[in-house]
């Protein structure tokens, strides 16, 4: 591994990197457990899009997240687990409890006959179970899917056929604050559109009833209690082997299943984890509130810090129950020391009672880190100085799903922030950005798109089933580049802020959703003739949703309201609900029948002084209704 430890010694490993790569990545990924040596390092470019690294290695990634710690450090707690309801008990798992829980999950999906290369969904609440079983599927090789527990049961359905998987891994129901969302009976719902599902497995966790169809369910405690061996020899996999697909949105189609493979994505998942946070103390303890059904959770919570073999904590519930202070309850109940969460949850508490912060005493922190979206000025400062006492680097991590582990972000306690920006890239990490003409800009002080110009471990290898989308999507904007999505600005010293999503992907309270996916989802009412939608800037999410509708008939405010928001919450969840509907008797349009988005998204956002130009309209009377913004 390498850990830096200056800005000296950032400087040389980051050009190191640039010069040597192979060298440099070499020395990273000594220090893992290996099966087997690689034979290269890195091959494949973006041109080709064959990428490989550490091709002709055999590995396994528990191997890594548990056994090799179980030589040094058995007794040291791996997870705390801190569940929804703050007077419910807290479970802790050592590493030594961790490793037996994993061997007997993954014993038991074996004896469910799931096999090497056999895709296994999960849809669950945040409890150890998740974890576990996720890792069940990394020591036999099973490739996991994680759903993101506020999905809907179409959306569920969907991302299993997509990837056809086997076995479904969920929990009777969970509680999210005061509300319980019925996970059994959802999945209930989509298993009658997914027919590859053969086996559910359900975590036993609230007590309520669920529904078990005889020879396809069972329960996870009953299948474990048969299991009497608490080890199972980690399969071998290759390097290039399937870890995890996880969907993602994008700016049109349908959501898409990244693909990640394994020891890349391992050696980077590790590699970020230690650079960025710098947990130095055995005694530090990390905490990631993101949820495991996102990418946030799969590198920071699942396997960056098991790698790492920090303890960390493990949250089921929300920022806002019991009250708006259990964030910083809980940080002083365990003594957390790193904290990473989201502007999102920063900016929903910062608009809270500020006692809830000010009487808990928070002296523990040391680092305090930020994702998901860009962050703002106010949110960083109430962070810095409410939560950090003025005495926590901030460091503002930029990555994606597709990424697979942090791209750009200061080192903690090397790096001399400057707030919401996210600095510099990691070293191995090629950034550029570039201008509307597709050129790249060298200079400073400017903005562009930002690319990233050379493959690194962790990238996603495809989209699943589909590689020429990946092709497309990707790396046809620019030729030979990764194209982010997002734009930046590089300050006159040659630092990094991102802005944001270039494209029509929105960022709402962190979740990411494409404008094509709500538009699909409102289209489905039978009142709906077309739909655009946009993001706006919203005080507390980041972004919010816009929806532009025409309607068949005269249509009746607040029922159709409803109506409209109940189809978005069952086509995809109710973290996707427009904010805004505004009815519309038609959408501006180009001669050749493309919305014009740019004037939508003007008019959402309010700032219709200078709408460009609308000479290429085909209906220019359109635009005087549309910025009357009338909304339901
Ligand atoms: C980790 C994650 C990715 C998109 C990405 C950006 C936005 C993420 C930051 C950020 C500004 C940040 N993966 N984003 N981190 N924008 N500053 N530190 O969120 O695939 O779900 O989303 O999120 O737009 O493209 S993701």
């Amino acid at each position: 591994m390498i850990r830096i430890n200056n800005q000296d010694e950032y400087q040389h490993y980051y050009t190191q990197a640039l010069n040597e790569p192979n060298e440099f990545w070499s020395e990273v990924a000594s220090s893992f457990t290996w099966r087997k040596p690689w034979t290269s390092v890195s091959t494949g470019d973006f041109e080709n899009l064959d990428i490989k690294w550490f091709n002709g290695a055999e590995l396994n990634i528990t191997e890594n997240c548990l056994d090799r710690h179980l030589k040094t450090q058995p007794h040291k707690t791996a997870i705390i687990f801190e569940p929804n309801n703050p007077d419910s008990a807290t479970r802790t798992f050592t590493y030594k409890e961790l490793h037996t829980e994993v061997c007997r999950a993954a014993n038991m999906l074996k004896q469910q006959n799931v096999k090497k290369g056999d895709v296994v969904c999960f849809y669950m609440s945040m409890i150890p179970e998740l974890l576990i079983g996720v890792l069940a599927c990394a020591r036999i090789g099973a490739v996991h899917s994680v759903v993101f527990g506020g999905f809907s049961s179409k959306a569920l359905s969907d991302r299993i056929n997509d990837c056809k998987a086997k076995v479904l891994i969920t929990n009777d129901s969970g509680f999210r604050g005061t509300k319980e969302v019925l996970l059994k009976n959802i999945c209930d719902k989509a298993l009658e559109t997914s027919p590859s599902i053969s086996t559910v497995i359900i975590k036993k966790h609230s007590g309520s009833p669920v529904n078990l169809k005889s020879n396809r369910d069972f329960w996870w405690d009953e299948l474990t209690n048969k299991i009497t061996s608490s080890d199972c020899l980690p399969e071998v996999m290759q390097a290039e082997d399937p870890l995890f697909i996880l969907y993602t949105s994008g700016s049109t189609g349908k959501p898409k299943g990244l693909l990640h493979t394994t020891a890349g994505y391992m050696v980077f998942a590790q590699y970020s984890f230690e650079n960025v946070f710098q947990m130095k103390s055995d005694n530090d303890i990390f905490w990631c509130t993101a949820d495991i059904g996102w990418i946030t959770g799969h590198s920071y919570i699942t396997y960056g810090p098991l790698l790492a073999g920090v303890t960390q904590v493990m949250f089921e519930g929300v920022p806002n129950w019991p009250d708006a202070g259990r964030f910083w309850q809980t940080i002083d109940k365990h003594k957390v020391t790193h904290f990473y969460t989201a502007p999102t949850a920063i900016r929903a508490l910062e608009a809270c009672d500020i006692n809830l912060v000010k009487k808990q005493n928070l002296s523990s922190l040391k680092v305090l880190g930020s994702v998901g979206e860009p962050i703002n000025v106010e949110a960083w400062d109430w962070y810095n100085k409410n939560v950090g006492h003025k005495n926590c680097p901030i460091v503002d991590t930029w990555w994606q799903t597709e990424t697979g582990g942090i791209m750009i972000s200061p080192l903690a306690g090397i790096t001399n922030t400057i707030p919401c920006f996210a600095m510099s890239p990691l070293p191995g990490v090629q950034l550029k950005l570039m201008d509307a003409q597709g050129q790249v800009v060298e200079e400073n002080g400017v903005e562009g798109n930002l690319v990233i110009t050379a493959p690194w471990p962790s990238i996603a290898r495809t989209i699943y089933g589909d590689h020429n989308r990946y092709k497309d999507v990707y790396f046809s904007d620019y030729k030979g580049t990764y194209f982010t999505g997002d734009g930046a600005k590089r300050d006159d010293n040659g630092f990094y802020r991102i802005i944001g999503r270039v494209d029509d992907v929105m960022n709402v309270s962190g979740h990411r959703i494409g404008t094509a996916e709500v538009e699909d989802a409102l289209n489905q009412h039978p009142q709906v003739v077309e739909s655009a939608v946009v993001g706006y800037p919203h005080n507390i999410k980041g972004q919010g949703i816009y929806a532009y509708i025409i309607c068949l008939n005269k249509c009746e405010g607040e029922a159709l309201k409803t109506e409209l928001l109940d189809t978005v919450t069952q086509q995809i969840g109710a973290f996707a609900k427009p904010d805004k509907i505004q009815v519309v008797s038609g959408l501006p349009k180009t001669r050749s029948g493309k919305i014009m988005r740019r004037i939508l998204r003007k008019v959402a956002n309010n700032d219709t002084s200078d709408l460009g130009d609308t000479s290429t309209l085909l209906n220019p009377e359109i635009v005087e209704e549309v910025m009357k913004r009338n909304t339901l």
